[in-house]
């Protein structure tokens, strides 16, 4: 008896040990605003018994500049393609451990085997969308189909655009005729040049647009496609376009950082992100596509096809993903540089 009783308590203090060391943990996410939401963060901290810290950035260019300036408490990062593909170069992802996420086997095949990392080997993906203008219907007449729209004086101090450097010099290139990837001097000049003459007529160089436009501050925006549902949801007289010209389309992926103090958390929370359940949460809050099939069983009948999500096939057709300009990257860091000192 007395045996038995030393042992249980031993068993119990063992296991009060192993569950303050586990709170003791700390998952430090760094991501897109409205990409975690609370009930996926208190989910993940109440069934692994750790904290959960969600810090966030405006644009690829941001958290490249975060983690280059030496930022190590990072353990979960959600980058954009193209930034997947500079951050591998650069050395700063580590190398994921696919055992640790068996839930890998739930996304779906047309969203691995990317240009920007090929085998998948540092990068799950996490969402897709694309870029257009969000706008009141109600104010906005007649329904905008070209990039124009944001050059147009009538919407003077009515309108933002993304703080974004690729985005929105993708808006004046798409504009202009050329690609939104160009690595051609005089046509990123020229994108530049359009972006100075609109510069008196923005309000806001913001990516959290939706913010902007359920405050009444904006009436149009320069919006990814699931802020503007977000948006939508709640100010029904809220449309989105993907003008005539084209756009870009993105995947956004979860990463873990190679300086990540966590990396074994960081992997159980990319599988947790993985279960159906869970990834029909993210949908359902950021309103961004899922990658994961099964996850659409447990979405509601509307989010399933919806518009904003799933462009039709001619829409689709004008979009391009942004890729790595490799060393022309510095003509558009600079020419954004330009932009924002005017
Ligand atoms: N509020 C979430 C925004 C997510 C945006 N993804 C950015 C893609 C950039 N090309």
């Amino acid at each position: 008896m007395r045996t038995k009783c030393l042992l249980l308590t031993l068993t119990l203090i063992a296991l009060s040990i192993g569950q303050s060391n586990a709170k003791d943990e700390q998952l430090n996410i760094f991501t897109w605003a409205g990409y975690v939401s609370d009930d996926i963060r208190t989910g993940f901290e109440e069934e692994f018994g750790v904290d959960v810290i969600v810090d966030t950035y405006a644009s690829n260019e941001d958290l490249l500049a975060k983690l280059q300036a030496g930022a190590t408490g990072y353990d979960v990062i959600m980058p954009s393609d193209y930034m997947v593909s500079i951050l591998i170069k650069l050395d700063l992802l580590a190398e994921l451990d696919r055992g640790a996420i068996p839930n890998f086997q739930n996304v779906s095949p047309l969203f691995l085997g990317k240009y920007f990392d090929a085998e998948n080997r540092y990068s799950v993906p996490y969402t897709f969308g694309t870029a257009g203008i969000a706008y009141d219907s109600a104010v906005v007449q007649p329904a905008p189909d070209s990039w124009n729209v944001l050059w147009d004086e009538t919407y003077a101090n009515q309108f933002s655009m993304l703080d974004d450097q690729r985005e929105t010099l993708g808006v004046a290139l798409k504009l202009l005729g050329y690609s939104l990837n160009t690595t051609d001097a005089k046509e990123l000049q020229a994108a530049k040049e359009k972006l100075i003459v609109q510069k008196p007529l923005v309000k806001q160089y913001k990516s959290e647009a939706e913010e902007l436009l359920l405050a009444g501050d904006v009436v149009m925006a320069h919006c990814w496609s699931g802020d503007a549902f977000r948006a939508a949801e709640t100010r029904t007289t809220i449309r989105y376009v993907i003008p005539k010209e084209g756009s870009s389309q993105f995947i956004d992926a979860v990463c873990i950082p190679k300086a990540a103090p966590h990396q074994r958390l960081a992997a159980q929370f990319i599988n947790y992100l993985l279960r159906p359940e869970i990834n029909a949460k993210i949908t359902v809050f950021t309103k961004y596509g899922t990658c994961v099939p099964a996850a659409k069983e447990h979405l509601p009948a509307s989010l399933r096809e919806h518009q904003f999500i799933y462009p039709p096939k001619e829409v689709l057709a004008s979009l391009e993903w942004l890729i790595d300009p490799g060393d022309f990257t510095r003509h558009y860091n600079r020419a954004w540089e330009e932009i924002k000192a005017r």
